[in-house]
C-alpha cells in the first residue's frame, strides 16, 4: 500500500494495519497534521474488511511526547494569540480518542519508548499494551499545569486504579515499563530484540480471530463501568444475537465438532 501520510508510516500485512507515528525527530509530539492523518487512518481501519488488528506504535526512541509544544508556541509569546483550549481538545483529541475506542477491531498500543502527555492518553485508549523495558509513562500535562486530557483521567483510573492514577497524575513522574507491568497499566514487557516479531505474532494471532465477536465484545467492555448488572446482561444477551448470526461462530462450532482448527474470516 503507497503510504500517502507525511507524519505517519503505515503497513498492511497478514490482516495487521500498524500505524506508526513517524516524527522520530521531536519524539513523535502530535501535531495538527498528524492529528488529520490518525484520523483518515482510523476510518480506513474501520472500514477496510481486510484489516482485522491495529497497531500503534512510534519511529525512533518514543511512542509520543503528547502535544507538539513548538507548534503551539506562538499561543505563548506576547501578544500571542491564546490558545482555545476547549475547541481544541474537542475538534482533535477527543475525535480520535473516540474512534479509537469505538473501532470494532482490537487495537494494541505497541509503546516502544517514551509515552508522555496526549501520547499516553492515546496508548491507554488502546485494547492491549505491549512494551519494551525501555518504555515509560509521563502524565506530564502536570509538569505544565493542565490536567489529564484525551480520556487519560477516565482509562488511567479503569486500568490502575484511583489511587495509582492520582499520584501518576498529580505528580507527573515517569512511570517504568517494569512498574507499569506491575500497576496492570501494560499487557506484556517484551525485550526490545524480541519487541517487533512479539507484537507481529500478538497482532496477527488476534487478526485471524472472530473480528466481529472482538468488536462487539469491545462495545460490552466499554459498557462494564456505567452499567448496572441487569443492563449488562440484557446487552450482552442483545450483542449475543448478532455474534451466534456470524459465519465465525458457525465455523468456531463447526470446527469444534469436527476436531479441527477453525478458519475465521472476519464476517
Ligand atoms: C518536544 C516535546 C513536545 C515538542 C519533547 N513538543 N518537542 C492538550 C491541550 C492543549 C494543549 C497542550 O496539549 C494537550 C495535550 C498534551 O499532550 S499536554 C502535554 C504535552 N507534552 C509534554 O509536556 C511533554 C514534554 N516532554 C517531556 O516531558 C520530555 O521531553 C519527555 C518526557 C517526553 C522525554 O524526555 P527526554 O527523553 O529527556 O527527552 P528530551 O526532553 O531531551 O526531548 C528530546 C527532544 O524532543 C527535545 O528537543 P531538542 O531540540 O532539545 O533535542 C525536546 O524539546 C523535544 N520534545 N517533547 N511535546
Amino acid at each position: 500500500m503507497a503510504d500517502s501520510y507525511s507524519t505517519l508510516a503505515t503497513t498492511l500485512e497478514n490482516g495487521v494495519f500498524t500505524i506508526t507515528l513517524n516524527r522520530p525527530d521531536a519524539l513523535n509530539a502530535y501535531s495538527r497534521e498528524m492529528g488529520v492523518e490518525l484520523g483518515a487512518a482510523f476510518r480506513m481501519a474501520q472500514r477496510d474488511d481486510s484489516i482485522r488488528c491495529i497497531v500503534l506504535t512510534g519511529a525512533g526512541r518514543a511512542f509520543s511526547a503528547g502535544q507538539d509544544l513548538q507548534e503551539i508556541k506562538d499561543c505563548y509569546s506576547e501578544g500571542g494569540q491564546p490558545l482555545d483550549f476547549g475547541a481544541h481538545l474537542r475538534n482533535q483529541y477527543n475525535t480520535l480518542i473516540t474512534r479509537i475506542r469505538s473501532l470494532e477491531k482490537p487495537v494494541v498500543a505497541a509503546v516502544n519508548g517514551v509515552a508522555a502527555g496526549a501520547g499516553a492518553s492515546f496508548a491507554f485508549a488502546c485494547d492491549l499494551r505491549i512494551c519494551t523495558p525501555k518504555a515509560s509513562f509521563v502524565m506530564a500535562f502536570v509538569n505544565i499545569g493542565l490536567i489529564p486530557d484525551s480520556a487519560a483521567t477516565l482509562t488511567l483510573v479503569q486500568h490502575v486504579g484511583y489511587a495509582r492514577a492520582a499520584e501518576l497524575c498529580m505528580l507527573g513522574e515517569k512511570l517504568s515499563a517494569e512498574d507499569a507491568l506491575r500497576f496492570g497499566l501494560v499487557n506484556r514487557v517484551v525485550e526490545e530484540d524480541h519487541f517487533e516479531a512479539s507484537v507481529r505474532t500478538l497482532a496477527e494471532k488476534l487478526a485471524a480471530l472472530p473480528t466481529r465477536a472482538i468488536g462487539l465484545t469491545k462495545r460490552a467492555l466499554n459498557r462494564a463501568w456505567t452499567a448496572t448488572l441487569a443492563d449488562q446482561l440484557e446487552y450482552e444477551a442483545f450483542l449475543q444475537a448478532t455474534a451466534g448470526g456470524t459465519q465465525d461462530h458457525t465455523e468456531g462450532v463447526r470446527a469444534f465438532l469436527e476436531k479441527r482448527q477453525p478458519t475465521f474470516s472476519g464476517q
